[in-house]
């Protein structure tokens, strides 16, 4: 373990207040659980459905047959990725529906219950996911395998399709919902479950055994959690054996596709590694340089990797996240935050490849990359990395839930036109409205998970110093170089920079550090008299005695920003996108019109942006209204094309919103780049 990385506080020990995120946070208390806890068990009217409880209650009843001894007949055998009822016919009692990794849903569900219950304990709530846990438990077959995929499909065929079943990617899910559930009630019951789905998988797999790692990463991150959890060096170990050997050469994925294919007859591909790109396992991870392939997979991956490096003091392996984190932030993130440029593959593209309308920038991605900036923020405090995860959660990962929770995006375009979203099969992942649930839902439950933990991306700490990376209100007890304080944050950078951190209780000898955020103009710091201080890597270190009734107060500055793209973006040329504090803003048909493209603003007038509030549905949210010009329309009969002259254009006001509040007033146009 690297001895001075940081460690995020467990969330017993930090509760969010800010006015804000405390609201967001309760949504996903009060209405997005139950809500979600309908989808999983399909009761949505009009959604597509989850099928998790049906899948879970048909393994359950498989594991009990073959466990009395009875013949169980699969309802039918698929190396199909997602499996659908007959055209016309009621579904089958037994048989396994949906995405072949459907069980993740659930368990990311029950992640996010844990994490409330951390927050604020409440027995029927916890009853309920017991119901849960008592659903997955009844469903691990003797031998701990636990897949409903495979026990309800052909429980013969399990590990032999690693790269696209994802029964290490609903293994790594399960193991991140049970390690949750462990710290939320101090049961061991899904923990134990983990730990046999564990022992199983490392049976199989591992240096003087099979060759073999997840075809969609999270097994990595999940298993050093469970070391984490538990001490038990055997996860760590496994975990370093799954990032080790991918992208080794002969490809683990094509000798399982070899084995495939021989049993149908088929001759053998080449094993060569360099095919498989898709799923970071083109080459070992220690020689990665760029972001490619699948990007909630790539995100995973730089996760576990992070985690690796810290866990296991692997400076080669700090190499290989840094460069992967530099491909990122350098020529492959939007300014929203979201990741993964195309939607051939919901992968990466080429290098400032960063398109608005056919974007895919999965929520999921986001929420990846959340996770990786986290774990680099605890290698090493650098609020670069801060900056990244405040980009991602104030814009995309908020974006993917409407402000009431009861609808998502898994897409998140930074420019759309709803004719154009429902005509255009180019523009066919785009959807114009958020959607109640959808056939492949690792989003919506991904979101719940992520808001509901926020406090493990607020602060970290060492030994002797206690981070704050996020300005984010919320009351917490460290224990700092051996003795226990509380200290409260206040702070609603919804509204203006101004933080004030003081010592509720306790006194403690240390160092606490504050992020000065890229988004901010100059900060007035005020820390108490006889505390030394200091600046490194964008952190202000302020080290002394703190004792009940210190006060130390930020002010940062929080000017609205005029931003433009590296020139090599060329969907962004001659583009403006105007950013305040965290957050990034966009035009909205509702406030500007249709045909938002033929707005122009003037990004050196940004001083006369007048900030104001907006209600919308129900919540008062920042906005800004800023002098632009609107190109005059043309006539109706007015040809395609005319000779050259200056554009006409009349004055107009711009009215901007919060990007992660668009679409929460019906369907209608929206841009995040504005033209100059
Ligand atoms: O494959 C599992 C999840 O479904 C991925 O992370 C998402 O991109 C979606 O494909
Ligand atoms: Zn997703």
């Amino acid at each position: 373990m690297r001895s001075e990385s940081s460690q995020p506080l467990s969330l017993h020990s930090i509760r969010v207040t800010d006015p804000f995120w405390a609201r967001e946070i309760g949504l996903i208390r009060q209405a997005v659980i139950p809500y979600q806890w309908n989808a999983l068990n399909d009761q949505i009217p009009d959604a597509a459905p989850s099928w998790w409880a049906h899948n879970m209650r048909a393994a359950a009843r498989a594991v009990a047959a073959k466990k009395a001894g009875k013949l169980f007949i699969p309802a039918h055998h698929s190396d199909r990725i997602e499996t659908l009822p007959e055209e016309g016919k009621k579904p089958q009692e037994d048989a396994f529906y949906g995405f072949v990794f459907q069980d993740s849903d659930g368990y990311k569900w029950l992640e996010a219950v844990s994490y409330q219950l951390m927050a604020k304990p409440d027995s029927a709530l916890q009853a309920q996911a017991q119901k849960a846990v008592d659903m997955i438990c009844a469903a691990q077959e003797e031998d701990g395998y636990l897949d409903t995929y495979y026990t309800l499909t052909g429980r013969e065929r399990a590990f032999t399709y690693l790269r696209d079943h994802h029964e290490l990617y609903c293994f790594g899910h399960l193991v991140e919902a049970a390690v949750a559930w462990h710290q939320a009630t101090g049961k061991d019951d899904l923990l134990n479950a983990a730990r046999r789905f564990g022992e199983c998988i490392s049976s199989k797999y591992g240096p003087d055994k099979e060759r073999g790692c997840p075809g969609h990463e999270i097994a990595e991150m999940a298993l050093m959690r469970m070391y984490e959890e538990t001490g038990e060096e055997q996860w760590r170990d496994l975990a370093k054996f799954f990032l080790d050997v991918r992208g080794t050469e002969p490809s683990t994925f094509a000798q399982e596709e070899n084995r495939r294919r021989a049993a149908k007859g088929l001759p053998e591909l080449p094993v060569s590694a360099e095919r498989y790109e898709y799923y970071q396992a083109n080459m070992p991870v220690r020689d990665m340089k760029e972001a490619v392939g699948h990007a909630v997979r790539q995100m995973y991956l730089c996760s576990g990797m992070a985690d690796e490096a810290r866990l296991c003091d692997d400076a080669e392996m700090e190499a290989a996240c840094d460069r992967l984190w530099q491909s990122v932030v350098r020529e492959k993130l939007y300014i929203t935050g979201g990741v993964g440029a195309t939607h051939v593959g919901e992968a990466f593209s080429r290098p400032f490849d960063l398109p608005n309308d056919t974007a895919y920038s999965e929520t999921c991605a986001a929420i990846g990359l959340a996770f990786f900036a986290r774990r680099m923020l605890q290698l090493k405090p650098q609020s670069s990395y801060a900056d990244v995860m405040e980009q991602a959660l104030y814009n995309t990962v908020l974006a993917g839930m409407a402000l009431d929770g009861q609808s998502f995006f898994y897409v998140n375009p930074l420019e759309a036109v709803p004719a154009a979203c429902e005509t255009d099969a180019r523009l066919s992942h785009v959807k114009p409205v958020r959607q109640k649930w959808f056939g492949c839902a690792c989003c919506p439950p991904n979101i719940a998970r992520i808001v509901s933990s926020l406090g493990q991306y607020i602060v970290t700490q060492t030994k002797d110093t206690l981070y704050f990376h996020l300005y984010i209100g919320s009351d917490l007890t460290v224990n700092l170089g051996g003795t226990s304080m509380s200290l409260r944050m206040e702070a609603d950078l919804l509204k203006n920079g101004d933080v004030r951190i003081s010592v509720a209780d306790g006194q403690a000898v240390g160092t606490l550090a504050f992020r000065d955020p890229a988004w901010a103009g100059n900060a007035q710091v005020k820390i108490p008299a006889g505390v030394k201080s200091w600046s490194e890597n964008g952190y202000l270190y302020a080290k002394g005695i703190w004792k009940q009734g210190d006060q130390i107060t930020i002010h940062f500055t929080m000017p609205v920003k005029a931003l433009k793209a590296s020139p090599l973006v060329k969907e962004t040329m001659g583009q403006v996108c105007f950013t305040r504090g965290p957050l990034v803003f966009c035009a909205e048909e509702a406030d500007n019109g249709k045909n938002l493209h033929l707005l122009r603003v003037l990004p050196d007038q940004v001083a006369e942006a007048r900030e104001k509030t907006m209600l919308i549905d129900g919540m008062t949210l920042p906005a800004m209204t800023l002098p632009g010009r609107r190109l005059k329309e043309p006539a109706a009969n007015a040809p395609l094309y005319m000779p050259w002259t200056p554009a006409e254009t009349e004055e107009t006001e711009i009215t901007l919103i919060p990007y992660f509040a668009w679409n929460n007033r019906g369907k209608g146009e929206m841009r995040v780049w504005l033209a100059e």
